[in-house]
C-alpha cells in the first residue's frame, strides 16, 4: 500500500522480527505519528510501551484511562498531528462516548486507534467484537492478518484516515497481536502537521451536528465504493469448488486447514464491499464464512441476500478459533497433533498471588471480617478465587464502589469495595465522588502497589514516573480522597499483617465512609527486584510444624518430605509476613540463619 508522505531517508530495506504489537508500534513510527496515547490492557498493552522503548518521539503516553486518551488524540488529530490511541477491547466502552460523536466532525490529521479484542477471553471479563462499535460509529475498520500486515495497515490506515476524513479502527485480536513475525520494515516518513481551522459548525455547538449527520453517511458510501477495489481486500482465486470468506487471524487457519480453496479475505471489515461479495459466492458452490467472533461478515451477506453461505451455524461465536477446531467443524479429520503429550504435561498451577504480593495480608484480614467485598479488576480479582474467597463482586473496571453503593442499599450492613491504584484512578474517583455525596457509609480499600500490575507493570498518574520513565507529578491518593470528604483515611504498610487487619477492622466499623490505602510496590517491580535483601529460611530445630506459615499461601514455602516448611530462596521476595505468622521465631532472614 502506498502512502502521500514522504521517506525522510532513503535506506535499504531491513527485515525485523516483531511481535504483532510492536509491529503496529514501528508502523505508527513510520506514518509519521508525532502523538500516542493508550491505557494498558491485554492484547494491546506493548503497542504503547514499544513505542516508549523505541520511538519516543511519537510521543507516547499512558493516560488515565481509554476516554482521556481518546479525547486527547482526538484534541492532537485536530490540530493537524498524525495520532495513535490504544486500547483493549472493554477500553472502547469506555471511550465510547468520545468515540461516538468524533466521526461527525471528523479529523483533521491522521487518526487510527486500535481495539484490541480478546475471543477466548484470556485476560478479560468478557467477549466482544467491536466491529460492531465500528459500524455503530461508522468509521472504516481494518483487521490485519499477520504481523507484516500490522505494519502496513497501520500506514495505510493513517492514508485513509486522512483521506476520508474519518477516524480509523484497526482490530486485532489475541493471538495475532501476540504472535511474531518477520517484517519489512522502512524509514519514519516526515509528514508535515496539518493547519487546524477554527470551526464552529465543524467541532462546536452540538446544534450544527445536524448538519454534519448527512455527510457521515456520504463519506460512508464512498467508502463502500472505496472497499470495493482497496488492496486490504484481496481475492485469492482456485479451482476448488470451496470458497471461504476470512478476516483477521482466521485467514491463517483457512490456508491452513483448506489450502486449495478460493478465499476472499477482507482486510477492511467495514464497511463491506457488496459487489466483491456477490461476485466471489457465484464463482464457488459452497462458501464458508470463517470469522472469529460474532457473526459480522455473514450477517451482512444474509441482508444482501446472498444464502449460499455456511459460517456461524457450523463454526460457533464463542471462544478463539484455531486449525483444530475450522477442521473438526468441516469434518477433516482429526486436529493436528499438539507439541505435547499428557505425560510431560505441565502441572495444573492454580491462579494465586505471585509470591510477596501486598494483596495477600488484606484478603487474609478480609476473610476473617466476614464482610461483602465488591471487588473490581485487577490482581486482586484472585481474592475471590480459594484460599481467601473474600471478594463477592467483580464485574468492570471501576465497579467495585458504585456496586458496593447498591448492596449497602440492598441491605448489606457494611460493604467494603477494593480496587487497585490504577483502576482508581481509571475509573474509581467519580464513583468515590458519588457514595460520599449520596451519603454511604462503605469502606474503600486502595489496594496502592505504585503501578499498573496485571497488566505487566506500567506507571500510572500516582506512581511519579509517565511512560517514557520520566519523573512527573505523582497524584497524592490521600489527598485525593480527602477532597471527596472521606474524613477517615488510613494508610498501612501492606506487609505488616496485624495493621493491616486492624486497619481494616476500624474502618468497617467506622459510621461513616472510610478508606484504607494499603502501600506496598509489586514485588515485579524492576526496583523491587533489584532490592538485594536475602531471603527468607527455615530453622527446622526451631519449627514446631504448627503450619502457620502455609497459611500464607505463598507459592515460594513448599514442604519437605519430612513434613517441614521449606522457602525456596530463589523466589521468595522477603516480604516478611511468613516471618510475622510464625509463632516460634524459626523463619528468619537467611544469612542469620545460624543454629547454636
Ligand atoms: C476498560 C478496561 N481497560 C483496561 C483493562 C485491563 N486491565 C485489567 S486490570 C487493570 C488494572 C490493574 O491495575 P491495578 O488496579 O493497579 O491493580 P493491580 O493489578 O496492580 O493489583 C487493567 C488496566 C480492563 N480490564 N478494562
Amino acid at each position: 500500500m502506498e502512502t502521500n508522505a514522504k521517506p525522510k531517508t532513503e535506506t535499504q530495506p531491513v527485515r525485523e522480527l516483531l511481535l504483532a504489537n510492536q509491529a503496529i508500534a514501528r508502523g505508527a513510527w513510520e506514518a509519521g505519528v508525532t502523538f500516542a496515547a493508550g491505557y494498558p490492557g491485554t492484547p494491546s498493552t506493548e503497542i504503547i510501551e514499544t513505542l516508549a522503548k523505541r520511538y519516543p518521539e511519537t510521543n507516547p503516553r499512558w493516560s488515565t484511562n481509554e476516554k482521556v486518551a481518546f479525547e486527547e488524540g482526538m484534541g492532537a488529530a485536530i490540530g493537524g498531528l498524525r495520532v495513535l490511541v490504544t486500547m483493549k477491547h472493554v477500553g472502547l466502552n469506555v471511550a465510547a462516548d468520545a468515540f461516538m460523536v468524533f466521526p461527525y466532525s471528523g479529523t483533521n490529521g491522521g487518526f487510527v486507534f486500535i481495539s484490541a479484542d480478546d475471543p477466548g477471553m484470556h485476560s478479560s471479563q468478557n467477549e466482544q467484537d467491536n466491529r460492531y462499535y465500528g459500524r455503530m460509529g461508522k468509521v472504516p475498520i481494518l483487521e490485519p492478518s499477520d504481523a507484516q500486515e500490522c505494519r502496513d495497515f497501520v500506514i495505510a490506515a493513517f492514508d485513509l484516515s486522512e483521506q476520508f476524513s474519518t477516524p480509523v479502527m484497526l482490530r486485532t485480536t489475541t493471538r495475532l497481536a501476540h504472535h511474531k513475525g518477520l517484517v519489512d520494515v522502512g524509514p519514519r516518513r516526515e509528514v508535515s502537521q496539518r493547519e487546524f481551522v477554527a470551526d464552529a459548525k465543524r467541532f462546536s455547538v452540538p446544534i450544527y451536528r445536524k448538519l454534519h449527520r448527512p455527510k457521515v453517511e456520504e463519506r460512508l458510501e464512498a467508502l463502500r465504493a472505496y472497499a470495493e477495489t482497496c488492496s486490504f481486500n484481496r481475492v485469492e482465486h482456485s479451482d476448488n469448488a470451496v470458497g471461504v470468506i476470512t478476516s483477521g487471524i482466521s485467514y491463517q487457519y483457512v490456508k491452513e486447514v483448506l489450502p486449495d480453496a478460493g478465499v476472499l479475505r477482507l482486510g477492511m471489515t467495514y464497511p463491506l464491499p457488496p459487489e466483491m461479495l456477490r461476485d466471489f459466492c457465484g464463482r464457488y458452490q459452497t462458501v464458508y464464512v470463517v470469522e472469529e467472533g460474532e457473526s459480522f461478515i455473514e450477517e451482512y451477506m444474509l441482508s444482501l441476500g446472498i444464502n449460499n453461505i455456511q459460517g456461524k451455524a457450523l463454526f460457533g461465536v464463542i471462544g478463539e478459533y484455531s486449525p483444530g477446531r475450522l477442521r473438526q467443524a468441516l469434518n477433516l479429520g482429526a486436529a493436528v497433533p499438539q507439541p505435547f503429550t499428557e505425560d510431560i504435561m505441565l502441572l495444573p498451577r492454580p491462579p494465586m498471588f505471585c509470591v510477596g504480593c501486598g494483596h495477600r495480608t488484606v484478603f487474609s484480614a478480609l476473610r476473617q471480617l466476614k464482610v461483602t467485598v465488591a471487588g473490581d479488576i485487577g490482581c486482586y480479582t484472585m481474592g475471590a478465587l480459594p484460599p481467601f474467597e473474600a471478594e463477592h463482586t467483580t464485574f468492570c473496571m471501576g465497579a467495585s464502589i458504585g456496586t458496593a453503593v447498591g448492596l449497602e442499599r440492598a441491605g448489606h450492613d457494611k460493604v467494603v469495595a477494593i480496587i487497585g491504584d490504577s483502576t482508581f484512578i481509571h475509573a474509581g474517583i467519580p464513583p468515590l465522588i458519588d457514595a460520599v455525596y449520596n451519603g454511604s457509609k462503605l469502606t474503600l480499600v486502595i489496594l496502592d502497589n505504585s503501578t499498573t500490575g496485571m497488566t505487566g507493570d506500567q506507571p500510572h498518574a500516582a506512581t511519579g514516573y509517565n511512560a517514557l520513565g520520566q519523573e512527573t507529578h505523582k497524584l497524592n491518593l490521600v489527598a485525593m480522597c480527602k477532597a471527596t470528604g472521606v474524613e477517615n483515611i488510613t494508610v498501612v504498610d501492606t506487609w505488616q499483617r496485624k495493621e493491616v487487619a486492624r486497619a481494616l477492622r476500624k474502618a468497617v466499623k467506622y459510621n461513616g465512609p472510610s478508606v484504607v490505602i494499603a502501600q506496598g510496590p509489586c514485588m515485579q517491580l524492576p526496583e523491587m527486584k533489584r532490592r538485594g535483601i536475602p531471603p527468607y529460611t527455615v530453622i527446622e530445630e526451631l519449627c514446631t510444624q504448627c503450619d502457620a506459615c502455609f497459611k500464607v499461601w505463598c507459592p515460594a514455602i513448599k514442604r519437605t518430605a519430612a513434613n517441614f516448611p521449606l522457602i525456596a530462596g530463589d523466589e521468595c521476595t522477603s516480604c516478611t509476613v511468613c516471618a510475622q505468622v510464625c509463632p516460634t521465631e524459626a523463619i528468619v532472614l537467611a544469612e542469620t540463619a545460624v543454629v547454636a
